[in-house]
């Protein structure tokens, strides 16, 4: 509704037109007649920013007269992918743009490829918080994102002989999607030390004295609401020296040198995205990011809030912060530093102010993804924190005693300080302890908290601290940009496009899920999108594939326990399968792509071995002659946001394979049903609640149970195990060579045959080859195929990061909507 009472720069297509020739012969200093495409995606993307100026504008004017409480989001990392497109479509402006850029010669789709992806995080965490602010914005709450401006968001993958190669991703060349606020900056502060004294009042304070300085710039980013003027805001920091270019006097005494390396030295900061993801590796310039990035948007938090005049203790009434993740923990220290060093309040009242502040968000079970810093490194670099630290953990720990005395083993459990050597803060205790509310991301895993890493701190604060919020995911890029005619399909049935803003809506397309000319459109749009991703893998990898195979997807970060390797061994076993046949049985068999995609961390050997021997098995098979177009096997380089809008609505059948009780909750497996595609998953993270959803006879669940794990695996270790027959066939094969060198693989082998089989996937192989048998006999069947799509998708409303976000509203930061005058 508010789409067509919107105002300036432009109304119509001729005016969208007027203004992108503008800034092709203005802003780019370029003529018509020489504007290729890249050129017409500068203009058209600097049209469009225009547009949304205004609106952002007025929005922060407006949450600001209204004294509204915000939420700030603090991530490491926004995954964003591209902006062009998005923009266009919550405007609603993108068929007058198309219908411009025709007449200026050229096709929308080629104008928004120019685009490069904003890929500033690794995968499902840095997804969500990018979903995240496309909801915040669409449902009107005064809401603010927080991160790191890194120059080098996530390493383009290269795969090069089989093997992973890394390459930067510079992507900062032309963004105007930012908007850099040299005058919004913040002196950070790094080591130095602590000095004590008395007041006039007998009262002991500190101060955190010398050490260097480093300056964070503000650069904004504009985040518009879907159908709504509603343009929030993505504040993210870059660090630089704080003597400006560098230090005149070093340079003018001579020692050019150190004055260049100071600069480089701030400027490194902000340099580089850890790749890594669900994995913490103690390095002190990870840390230091951390603190750069949460004492910035702090001090800017605060800075706003004391611009209110309100009393303290009002705090928590204008400001919630969640915490994306242990990364932005020390938000929770800083806060506490700044009310009572610097403004002076008393400890139990500043206390009680951060722990209503503070919202933490757990994204992992893995241990080895639960962060911890060593004590020696944080009393260098934040000396004064770790006082507070200590102090904050000294009186939990009393206050832990008082409730369960002479409870010694509690107490070393719950410590904020690990009493290792060197000794440790554990973050994740440190955010629970300062925080109202932690929760899990699906109900397996808020449940798996509850009783297994945190239940200690149920027993200390009580079960109602502890809470789900069910991921979910944006409708407008995941189906309305990804899968526009799905998009304008369901549309046609639904009474409009409501089903973006409401996703329940989907509900009524159950109705139609026996209309033939209804089927029939949807299953031209399917086939439609495999014949796009067709083409792509010819042109990527040169491996034909037949869009009438059934497309199986595996995309996703490559990590052990979401188990590519168990797909691989699986692909290995039907190539077997298929070979042993004869011809005839041959020409029954169902012809079937493996499509695989996803990064490896860099130093992840596992995951590189697992990378290699995907395409080592691709390179095997796509060329056996005896197997045609029954078996393809093909993994697609360098997966990202923008790639993935193209693979997933193509999917016919994905895999969410993780061990049970290790994926959170996944957020591309409701991706992928959204899209029209089935899922063969375990009972891991959102799995159960699509299924709860969808209902079973839509999708295919195998494997052990969450509840088993713990057995099985102490069966491996005590040899009362023996591996699945086929499983050691599979190996056979890669140990005859087969698939290239076995020495390569050996690792993989051995890590399931030798070393305790961590990941279960002897145990599950069994029951994933059934499964798939399964699969199969059910593609065989295309109508009822087709009926199981229609309905799951009719079923998806929950999965909305809409529904996620109003449940974070309610029950954690208590927000409500700035709702705008759309006539206005
Ligand atoms: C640690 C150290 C250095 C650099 C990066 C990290 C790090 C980055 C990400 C550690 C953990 C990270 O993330 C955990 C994570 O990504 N969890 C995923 O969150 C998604 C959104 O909730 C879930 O859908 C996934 O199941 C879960 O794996």
């Amino acid at each position: 509704a508010w789409l067509k009472h919107q105002t300036s720069p432009f109304k119509d297509k001729d005016g969208f037109e007027r203004e992108v020739v503008r800034h092709v012969e203005t802003t780019l200093a370029r003529s018509l007649y020489n504007c290729d495409e890249s050129a017409a995606y500068a203009a058209c993307a600097l049209a469009f920013r225009d547009r949304l100026i205004l609106e952002w504008n007025r929005t922060q004017q407006r949450q600001t007269f209204a004294d509204s409480k915000r939420v700030y989001y603090l991530s490491l990392e926004f995954l964003m992918g591209r902006a062009l497109d998005n923009a266009m479509l919550n405007v609603g402006q993108k068929d007058l743009a198309k219908a411009g850029l025709a007449e200026l010669g050229f096709r929308i789709e080629d104008v928004i490829q120019q685009e490069h992806d904003a890929a500033l995080g690794n995968g499902g965490l840095g997804r969500l918080a990018a979903c995240f602010l496309d909801s915040l914005a669409s449902l009107n709450y005064p809401a603010w994102g927080y991160g790191l401006r890194y120059r080098y968001g996530i390493f383009k993958q290269e795969i090069i002989d089989g093997y992973q190669v890394e390459v930067p991703d510079y992507w900062l060349d032309f963004n105007p999607w930012e908007f850099p606020r040299h005058d919004v900056t913040v002196d950070i502060q790094f080591y130095g030390h602590v000095v004590k004294s008395t007041d006039e009042s007998g009262k002991t304070v500190c101060r955190w004295e010398g050490g260097e300085t480093v300056k964070a710039v503000a650069y904004d980013v504009p985040i518009p609401g879907y159908d709504t003027p509603t343009t929030n805001n993505l504040r993210l920091w870059s660090s630089k020296a704080a003597s400006g270019e560098f230090d005149f006097q070093k340079f003018n005494s001579g020692d050019y040198e150190s004055s260049v390396a100071d600069q480089q030295r701030a400027e490194t900061i902000s340099a580089v995205l850890y790749p890594n993801d669900n994995l913490d590796r103690g390095k002190e310039l990870r840390l230091k990011q951390q603190y750069f990035w949460v004492a910035a948007s702090l001090y800017d938090i605060v800075r706003r809030f004391k611009k209110s005049k309100r009393p303290w203790k009002e705090f928590p009434d204008k400001v919630a912060i969640q915490l994306n993740d242990t990364h932005p923990t020390l938000a929770i220290v800083e806060l506490q530093r700044i009310l009572v060093d610097l403004e002076g309040l008393e400890w139990d009242e500043a206390w009680n102010i951060v722990v209503n502040t503070f919202g933490y968000t757990n994204h992992t079970v893995l241990p080895e993804a639960l962060e911890k810093w060593s004590v020696p490194l944080i009393q260098h670099l934040l000396p004064r924190h770790l006082q507070i630290i200590y102090d904050v953990n000294l009186f939990f720990l009393q206050s832990v005693e008082r409730q369960f005395p002479n409870n010694r083993d509690l107490l070393r459990e719950v410590s904020i300080i690990e009493e290792s050597q060197p000794k440790m803060v554990r973050m994740a205790h440190l955010a629970i302890v300062g925080s109202h509310k932690v929760n899990g991301v699906a109900e397996l895993h808020s449940d798996l908290i509850k009783t297994t890493i945190f239940k200690d701190f149920v027993e200390i604060f009580g079960p109602d601290k502890f809470t789900n919020v069910t991921n979910g995911i944006t409708p407008r890029r995941w189906l309305h940009q990804a899968n526009p005619r799905l998009s304008e399909l369901i549309a046609s049935k639904t009474g409009g496009k409501g089903f973006l803003t409401d996703l329940t809506l989907l509900s009524k397309l159950e109705l139609y899920v026996d209309d033939k000319e209804f089927r029939k459109e949807w299953a031209e749009i399917k086939y439609a999108n495999k014949v796009r991703l067709a083409k792509h893998i010819k042109a990527t990898t040169g491996v034909t594939v037949s869009p009438s195979a059934l497309f199986d997807v595996q995309v996703k970060r490559i990590h052990e326990y979401k188990r590519q390797q168990m797909n691989i061994f699986g692909a290995i076993h039907r190539y077997l399968t298929l070979k042993a046949m004869t011809p005839e049985e041959r020409q029954k068999q169902l012809p079937r792509v493996s499509i695989f995609g996803g990064k490896a961390a860099p130093g992840y050997w596992m995951a590189k071995q697992i990378i290699h021997l995907i395409n080592n098995v691709g390179a095997v098979v796509n060329n056996d002659k005896d197997i045609g177009d029954l078996l393809k096997v093909v993994f697609l380089e360098d997966y990202n946001v923008s790639k993935a809008e193209m693979i997933i609505p193509a999917s016919d059948i994905s895999e969410h394979i993780s061990t049970a009780g290790t994926e959170a909750s996944g957020t591309s497996n409701m991706k992928f049903v959204l899209n029209g595609g089935l899922i063969i998953g375990t009972c891991d993270g959102a799995n159960i609640e699509i299924t709860r959803e969808i209902g079973e006879n839509n999708i295919f669940l195998f494997g052990n149970l969450a509840e088993d794990v713990e057995e099985l695996r102490h069966a491996h270790l005590y040899g009362q195990h023996t591996i699945d027959a086929d499983l050691a066939r599979v190996f056979d094969e890669i140990e005859r060579g087969t698939f290239g060198n076995p020495q390569d693989f050996a690792g993989m082998v051995s890590a399931v045959r030798d070393h305790g089989d961590y990941y279960l996937v002897s145990d599950d192989f069994h029951s994933y080859l059934e499964t798939h048998a399964l699969v199969d006999e059910a593609y065989r069947d295309q109508e009822q195929w087709l009926t199981k799509c229609i309905t799951s998708v009719a079923r998806m409303g929950f999965f909305s990061s809409d529904r996620c976000i109003n449940e974070y509203a309610e029950g954690i930061w208590n927000i409500e909507p700035l709702v705008v005058d759309r006539d206005k």
